[in-house]
């Protein structure tokens, strides 16, 4: 399997204007085709789970009585080949790569007694963009403007509802230089939406108009997994406090945004202790290893600072000791920089995998969507399509 630096780097080149066109030539078909649904999105960026959560999601409708789901042609591809990977063989999707072709997929969900006086069933269609992360990480990069085609923003800002999916083993302390942590990410978004909102001139309100699901995925980690129930804790280490206070503060309406703890893979239970325990293992061995703030070493490279740098001002200190002839190791010397892969993001390993695929229990899978339909229809957005 390539690994996420592989993937990322032919993405970088094979998103270009081919790419977009094509999407917008799908979204003007799905456009024209739309009644009185609503549209609900997914974002999330690259390795944070959408892959994975989408085909669960589906096969999650599926079993749900007094619900039917369709998907159209392209989707039903991706969601047998996903769920075959999955189900049967107990491993993750491949990370996704951008293609000429990426597409646009769609789930239409209806619910049983939904007709309106006219007979018509008020459908619910969940649009998403299979896209690497990059898609949605980067959404302003360069030929967005030239082409003039049909991007993310285009297609978040049309959504009645957008599920956020984030990774919470992206934290800060995780990301490259050249990475953009979420709480830039997300106020970049919030900013466009804002002034798309504004533009279109749909409400003379200047707070959003969409509602939003803010879903921490891999939940079923140890360490989220005590979380579940504050799910709002978990979003706000995150996106970064700041980042928690200005939805509430300055861009969304107060019902229209809410907090998850979600996991697509779930945990499951022991039969012979009856506990809830991790369904996916690492490297191949026994589930728990987690990567976090706490793991880091204690002293990095950051906090050394240039002074220590083995072999600078040290080394005159250790000159005046020439006459031992084996100077004992330098307590110091367990400060060696750690090197490189501190700094790196969580990769996607063909060693990790499900343990018990027949014991799958996706947890929270349906919830956000639920929250969302439930109050779209309460209380309509307006959203300009
Ligand atoms: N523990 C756990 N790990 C998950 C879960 N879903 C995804 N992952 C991990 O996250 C990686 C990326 O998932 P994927 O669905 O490909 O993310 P995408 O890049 O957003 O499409 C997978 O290879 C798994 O290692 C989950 O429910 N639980
Ligand atoms: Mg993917």
């Amino acid at each position: 399997m390539k690994s996420i630096q592989d993937v990322r780097a032919t993405n970088a080149e094979t998103f270009n204007t081919k790419t977009r066109s094509h999407l917008y030539t799908q979204w003007q078909r799905f456009t024209a085709s739309d009644h009185s649904s609503f549209r609900i999105g997914i974002w999330g960026t690259t390795g944070a789970g959408k892959t994975t959560f989408l085909a669960m999601l589906y096969d999650a409708l599926l079993l749900r009585p007094g619900w039917t789901v369709a998907a159209d042609g392209k989707a039903r591809g991706f969601i047998t080949g996903h769920l075959r990977n999955i189900r049967t063989k107990g491993r993750f999707p491949a990370p996704t790569e951008v293609t000429a072709e990426t597409d646009i997929f769609r789930y239409i969900l209806q619910e049983e007694g939904s007709q309106g006086a006219d007979g018509a069933y008020n459908q619910i269609t969940l649009d998403f963009v299979d896209a690497p992360g990059e898609f949605y990480e980067r959404p302003h990069q360069a030929d967005r403007r030239v082409s003039g085609k049909m991007d993310i923003l285009d297609y978040l800002s049309s959504c009645d509802g957008i599920i956020f999916l984030l990774d919470p083993d992206r934290v800060d302390e995780s990301l490259g230089d050249e990475d953009d942590d979420y709480r830039t990410m997300l106020l970049d978004l919030m900013l466009e939406f804002q002034e798309r909102g504004i533009k279109s001139g749909v409400s003379d309100d200047l707070r959003l108009e969409q509602y939003m699901a803010f879903c921490a995925t891999k939940s079923d980690k140890n360490t989220y997994w005590t979380q579940r129930e504050a799910p709002q804790n978990l979003l706000e280490n995150v996106m970064g406090d700041t980042m928690y206070r200005m939805l509430g503060s300055n861009f969304c309406k107060p019902n229209r945004y809410s907090f998850f703890a979600v996991s697509a893979i779930g945990r499951y239970q022991d039969p012979e202790t009856g506990e809830w325990v991790e369904n996916v293992s690492y490297n191949g061995q026994a589930p728990a290893p987690r990567r976090s703030r706490a793991q880091e070493p204690v002293v990095s490279t950051t906090n050394i600072g240039p002074a220590y740098e083995p072999g600078a001002p040290e080394a005159a200190a250790v000159a005046e000791e020439t006459e031992t002839p084996a100077p004992p190791r330098s307590p110091n010397a367990s400060w060696a920089p750690v090197s490189g892969n501190g700094g790196s993001r969580p990769d996607y390993a063909p060693e990790v995998s499900i343990v018990r695929k027949s014991a799958i229990t996706p947890f929270n899978v349906l919830e956000p969507l639920d929250w969302l339909i439930e109050s779209m229809r309460r209380d309509p957005p307006r959203i300009l399509k």
